[in-house]
């Protein structure tokens, strides 16, 4: 199994401001939602670590967190800043020639392949020194096989740390861990959980299969095997942008309706389309990524069976790919990218 290294920032948008407002480091501040105006309306989006020492977390009213700490400094969030610096930290990771695949604005995973553990703590080390450096921000890295152990690894190791998990560890690791903090379960699934006495990985992995399986079909099966200590999930990469044609779009407020998601898929497949047009360029890969209103990602890709550049073949994988990622999720931002491109006319043995 190849190791992955997983890496999540810290404090995301807070840790954005420090790194231009350094004289916020000494003090307590969150990243809200709404106006300085309105601070009150919104909800606290993250929030320094000085500020988490109240009990102040993503996700809380903001009324609720200025209550925990009076003198608490707010900022409103600027979304376009913190998308710049997520692609600077996401390029310098590219920049290591791994397969890379952004998870989210913040967290991504590497398949470093088959390196040993010392070299993989090293690399790590060499990542985590050079966004500190060049960007000024704190980060986190686990390291495993498997991508969604070197994610639970990396929430452990939080803040300001690098983890390496040996496979003959991952067991011991697991036992004591809550359910929800493995990639995928989210808030219902642990719910439904919870209703029949189960919120330990443990306690998950005790479970007849098949009730897992009724209960969440194939995702019930990879919860199974995941709780026994085999993570068979891989880095999916994003698309080299160089070697694809993409664009995306944040909606106006987030959005739950998919007829909204559909007509904006068909938009994004035009614009994409008419730069394959410019470019003369023919596609066989269709990708499509999904922005939840949590801020993270899914991202998911298909190979159609031979190169093409009818339009009606890209907007109708996009909107099936589309409705995959997103169904029952509130959305914040859709993209729709091709790639495996080839000159049009050329020539091609397939
Ligand atoms: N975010 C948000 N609303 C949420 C959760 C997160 O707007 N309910 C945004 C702000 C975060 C960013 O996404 O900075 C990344 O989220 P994380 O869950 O990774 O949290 P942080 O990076 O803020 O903190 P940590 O150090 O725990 O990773
Ligand atoms: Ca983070
Ligand atoms: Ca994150």
């Amino acid at each position: 199994m190849p190791l992955v290294l997983f890496l999540d920032m810290d404090y995301f948008f807070a840790a954005c401001e420090e790194s231009r407002h350094p004289e916020l480091k000494e003090k307590a501040f969150v990243v809200g939602t709404a106006t300085i105006a309105r601070k009150e309306k919104g909800v606290v989006q993250t929030c320094n670590y000085e500020a988490r020492k109240f009990g102040i977390r993503s996700g809380m009213p903001t009324m609720q967190a200025l209550k925990l700490d009076p003198s608490l400094v707010y900022l409103e969030s600027d979304d376009n800043f913190y998308e710049q610096v997520s692609g600077k930290v996401m390029e310098l990771l590219k920049s290591y020639g791994f397969a890379t695949e952004v998870i989210s604005i913040d967290e991504a995973a590497l398949d470093i392949g088959d390196m040993d553990y010392a070299e993989a703590e090293s690399l790590a080390r060499k990542i985590k020194g050079k966004i500190a450096k060049e960007l000024g921000l704190p980060c986190t890295i686990g390291i495993c096989a498997g991508k969604v152990y070197a994610k639970i690894v990396c929430d452990s190791a939080k803040p300001d740390g690098i983890k390496v998990l040996r496979g003959e560890d991952v067991k011991d690791f697991l036992k004591g861990m809550k359910i929800g903090s493995i990639l995928g379960v989210g808030k219902k699934s642990e719910d439904r959980l919870r209703k029949i006495s189960v919120s330990k990985v443990a306690e998950l992995a005790k479970m007849d299969p098949n009730v897992l399986i009724d209960m969440f079909g194939d995702f019930g099966k990879e919860l199974f095997l995941l709780a026994n200590g085999i993570d068979d999930s891989k880095v999916n990469p994003n698309y080299d942008e160089v070697l694809s044609i993409g664009r995306e779009r944040t909606f106006d407020s987030d959005t739950r309706s998919f007829a909204e998601i559909e007509r904006m898929a068909g938009i994004l497949s035009d614009e994409v389309h008419m730069e394959l047009g410019k470019k003369r360029m023919w596609f066989r890969g269709i990708s499509v990524k999904a922005r939840y209103s949590d801020f993270t990602e899914r991202i998911k890709n298909k190979k159609i069976s031979n190169y093409t550049d009818s339009v009606d073949t890209l907007k109708s994988n996009a909107v099936s790919l589309l409705r995959d990622i997103t169904s029952g999720r509130t959305v914040r931002k859709i993209g729709v990218r091709v790639y495996m491109l080839e000159k049009m006319g050329g020539q091609r043995s397939l």
